[in-house]
């Protein structure tokens, strides 16, 4: 199997983030997506590709324009403020607050595009995003040039961005641009498997409504779990898209004998579903030591994943998400796609 990779996710460094009441060096870090590259060279999965410039326009198809138009422009609204560091938002248009007035001061642009203080930006941050966009758009073609499978080694990863949000470490949702520029190649039908322990709410809102995007999310559940406020069982899609989303919340502590039977349920609706191709947002914070993350799944857990994923049979893009063991994450992530090159 393939990886596109890009070296310019290095410049989105040094992140800040709110954890447990206090700011600290974010968990989403550079070194994460290089443990993964260097045990894909250290297995000899296949060779690592640097990914093609792509514009925005499949980006456009699934983010609001104004959104997409904002985050190359952070950066230098945050230091025309003599700010240097990371910009953060702190405000939020919540319940009871105008949502639908766009603020004009960075502060306010901050909280109207984002859910979350998870997104910080610094000077690099835009290039990191943009090359994470054009990793799983290069990996997606691959997929659709008849290639069975390919990785999109992309970081900063994607699936909590919403159409018109940043959130949990994510700006542009690159599984859903993935899926979306499948679908205008050509794919009738696009399944979206999400195995983060995160439920993927952007991913989630992009396709609500919609039946030729079919997505499936197995994750922590929401009641005690960020993103706390989407994820839930009955969240099955609207209008075109009823009965299209899939949820699969399971609680704290859940170790492989659960966790693969909601990946077996999911395996039989997305067969039902028969797609023409597969989007794995692979996610491997399930892991029993992750320092974010309260699910047990062990290092030998994550073959059989790829495994699980390779009986399928579909041509499979897959698309990297969250993982915070550094230590581990490149064993963890790279055991789930040897696991599929072996079945
Ligand atoms: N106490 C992804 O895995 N906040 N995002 C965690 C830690 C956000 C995770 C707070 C976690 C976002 C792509
Ligand atoms: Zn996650």
């Amino acid at each position: 199997m393939k990886t596109v990779f890009s070296p310019r996710h290095r410049g989105h460094a040094e992140q800040l983030e709110l954890v447990a009441g206090a700011i600290v060096p974010g968990f989403e870090l550079t070194s994460r997506a290089e443990y993964v590259a260097a045990r894909i060279k250290a297995v000899g999965l296949g060779e690592i590709l640097e990914p093609t410039e792509h514009d925005l326009t499949t980006a456009a198809r699934i983010h609001h324009q104004d959104y997409l138009d904002f985050l190359p422009t952070i950066w230098d609204r945050w230091t025309a403020e003599g700010r240097s560091g990371t910009a953060l938002p702190f405000t939020w248009p919540t319940r009871g607050l105008r949502g639908d007035v766009r603020p004009e001061f960075i502060d306010g642009l901050l909280g109207y595009y984002s859910f979350d203080a998870g997104c910080g930006i610094v000077e690099g941050s835009w290039d990191a995003i943009k090359s994470s966009h054009d990793t799983a758009l290069t990996a997606a073609a691959m997929v659709q040039g008849g290639a069975r499978s390919a990785f999109a080694l992309c970081r900063p990863p994607g699936h909590h961005a919403g159409a018109g949000f940043m959130g949990g470490y994510c700006y542009i949702n690159n599984a859903a641009v993935a899926a979306q520029s499948l679908r205008d190649g050509g794919a009738k039908r696009v399944s979206i498997l999400d195995v983060d322990y995160h439920h993927g709410n952007g991913t989630q809102e992009i396709f609500y409504a919609r039946a030729d995007v079919q997505v499936i999310n197995l994750h922590a559940d929401p009641m005690q779990e960020y993103p706390y406020f989407l994820g839930h069982a009955d969240e099955r899609g609207a209008g075109d898209g009823e009965g299209f989303n899939l949820n699969y919340p399971m609680r704290f502590g859940t170790a492989w004998d659960r966790w693969s039977q909601s990946l077996d349920d999911a395996c039989a609706k997305l067969l039902a579903y028969a797609p023409d191709v597969v989007v794995v947002s692979l996610g491997v914070d399930t892991f029993e030591k992750d320092p974010i993350s309260k699910f047990k799944l062990k290092t030998e857990d994550f073959p059989k994943i790829g495994e699980k994923i390779a009986a399928l049979g579909l041509p499979t893009l897959f698309v990297m998400e969250g993982g915070y063991a550094v230590a581990e994450i490149g064993v963890n992530a790279v055991s789930v796609l040897t696991g599929f090159e072996g079945a």
